[in-house]
This record gives C-alpha cells, structure tokens and sequence, in this order.
C-alpha cells in the first residue's frame, strides 16, 4: 500500500503548481503540509513558491498569461507565505541593523522585492520597506532620518536603471554616501552594473540579499 503522506518533492511541486494555476486555497494547505512534514520555511518559499512565479513569469513572457493572471498568481504565493512566514528561523541574526528596501521610482514591480524584504526580516534585520516607484528623494529621506545602514534597491525594467545611479550619486552629495551600504537586485541588472554605478553588491536572489547584508553587519556596528 502507498504510503499517504506526501514526500517532500510532492510538496514542494505541490507549491509550485498551486502558484502557476493561480490556485489559493492550494496553496495555502501546501504550506501547511510543507510545515508538518517538517520542511525548512525557507526552503518552501525559494525551492516552492519561487519556482511556481518563475514559471508564471515565462507564462507571462510567452503570451500564455497577462496581467490578471500574474497578480492572481501573486496573491497565492503570498497566502502560502502568510502561512510559513511566522515559521522561518533566523538563518543568521540580522542584530537589527536597518535596512531601507525599496523599487527604484518609475517602476512598479514589486513581487521579488517583497520576497528579498520577507527574507531580511526573517534574518533578523529591520526592515524599512518604502514599497514601489520610489523617489531618490524618499530613499534620501530615510537615510537621513536612520543615520546609518544598508539600502536595498530592486528594478525589473531596463528603463528605470538609472534611477539607482542617481540614487548613489545623490548619496554622495548628500553626504551620506560613507554611511551606507548598498545592493541592488532584479531582473536587469547585474554585477558588472552595479560596479559601474558604485554600488556596493549584486544580489541575484533574495537569500543572496540576505547573505551580502549578514556580512556587512560588521562593518556598519
Ligand atoms: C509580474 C510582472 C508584472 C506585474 C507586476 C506585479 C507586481 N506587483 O510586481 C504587472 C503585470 C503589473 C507588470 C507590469 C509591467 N511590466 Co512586468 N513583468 C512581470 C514578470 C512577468 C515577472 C516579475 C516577477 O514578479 N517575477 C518573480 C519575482 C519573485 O522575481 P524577481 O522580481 O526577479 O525577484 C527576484 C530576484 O530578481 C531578486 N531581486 C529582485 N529585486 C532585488 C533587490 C535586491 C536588493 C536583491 C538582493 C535581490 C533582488 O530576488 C527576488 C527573489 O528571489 C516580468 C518577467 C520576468 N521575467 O521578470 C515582467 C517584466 C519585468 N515586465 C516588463 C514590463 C515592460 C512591464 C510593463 C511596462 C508592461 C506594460 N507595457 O505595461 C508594466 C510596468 C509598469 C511600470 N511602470 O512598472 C518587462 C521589463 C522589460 C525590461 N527589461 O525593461 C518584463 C521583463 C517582461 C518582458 N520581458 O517584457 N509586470
């Protein structure tokens, strides 16, 4: 007779499949399963969730999917993460050092930047999420008003790259240049962009983000 529970590879497509079919309720209760067969949150989120939003997005990239279908995908991958959230350890203990997140003005894509955010809390850093198409002027703002710390800035379009060159070269001028770490991350760009802008890393992913920011610690006490 075939065992009844799910082995982990069933439901981590499990998660996967409900986020492609736009499939809440699913989604929700993989998660669940996920949890009692006791597998790592983090785990489920980038081998699961992440992997059914990278297939919506050939989907979408493909013509299969348009914008209705990708936000309804969206809200399934965050119901699961409503569920797992509460459930993800600290990996490393972030000691609260801030962090400013946001997507870069002009640009309104803001799945993966939720993502890099959700993983930054879990690490244990405090997280000030300033949400999508924001100003310079309101990353500046903040800055200031923190005194010191990691920025985060994500762009998916081409078009809105240079916002984030803009955003360190007014760091400089502002002074605040010295007090600040920062990374960038989406679709576009890349290691090599963010060498030449002078920003400090590249993050491919967001447990990448989380990696670069547990290092910098350090340097910012
Ligand atoms: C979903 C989506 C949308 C949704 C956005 C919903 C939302 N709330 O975010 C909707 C349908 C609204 C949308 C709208 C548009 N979109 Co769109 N969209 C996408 C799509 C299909 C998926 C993006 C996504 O969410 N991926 C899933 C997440 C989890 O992945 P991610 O964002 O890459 O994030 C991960 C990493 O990149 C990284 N990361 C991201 N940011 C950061 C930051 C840091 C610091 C770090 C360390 C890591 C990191 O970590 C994340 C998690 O691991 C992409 C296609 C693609 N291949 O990317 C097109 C895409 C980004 N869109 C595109 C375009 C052109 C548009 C529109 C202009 C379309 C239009 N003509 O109206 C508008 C944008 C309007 C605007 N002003 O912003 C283009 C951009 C082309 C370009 N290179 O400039 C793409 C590439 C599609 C294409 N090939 O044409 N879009």
């Amino acid at each position: 007779m075939k065992d009844a529970r799910q082995t982990e590879a069933e439901i981590l497509a499990a998660l996967e499949k409900a986020v492609d079919q736009m499939d809440e309720e699913g989604a929700v209760k993989s998660a669940q399963d996920a949890l009692l067969a006791g597998i790592d949150p983090y785990f489920a989120i980038t081998n699961g969730l992440s992997k059914g939003m990278a297939l919506v997005s050939d989907k979408y990239e493909s013509g299969v999917y348009f914008v209705p279908e990708i936000l309804l995908c969206a809200d399934a991958m965050y119901a699961a993460i409503e569920v797992l959230k509460p459930h993800l350890k600290p990996q490393q203990s972030g000691d609260n050092t801030p962090v400013i997140i946001g997507v870069i003005e002009g640009d309104i894509h803001d799945i993966g930047k939720s993502i890099v955010r959700l993983m930054l809390e879990a690490g244990g850093f405090t997280v000030y999420d300033l949400g999508n198409d924001v100003p310079v002027s309101a990353f500046i703002e903040k800055a200031r008003e923190i005194g010191r710390g990691i920025i985060a800035v994500s762009t998916l379009m081409s078009t809105t790259m240079p916002g984030m060159a803009r955003l360190i070269e007014t760091l400089k001028s502002e002074g605040l240049r010295d007090s600040f770490k920062v990374m960038i991350g989406g679709g576009p760009v890349s290691q090599s962009f963010a060498a030449k802008i002078g920003a400090d890393a590249y993050g491919a992913n967001a447990m990448e983000g989380v990696r670069i920011a547990a290092r910098w610690q350090e340097v910012l006490r």
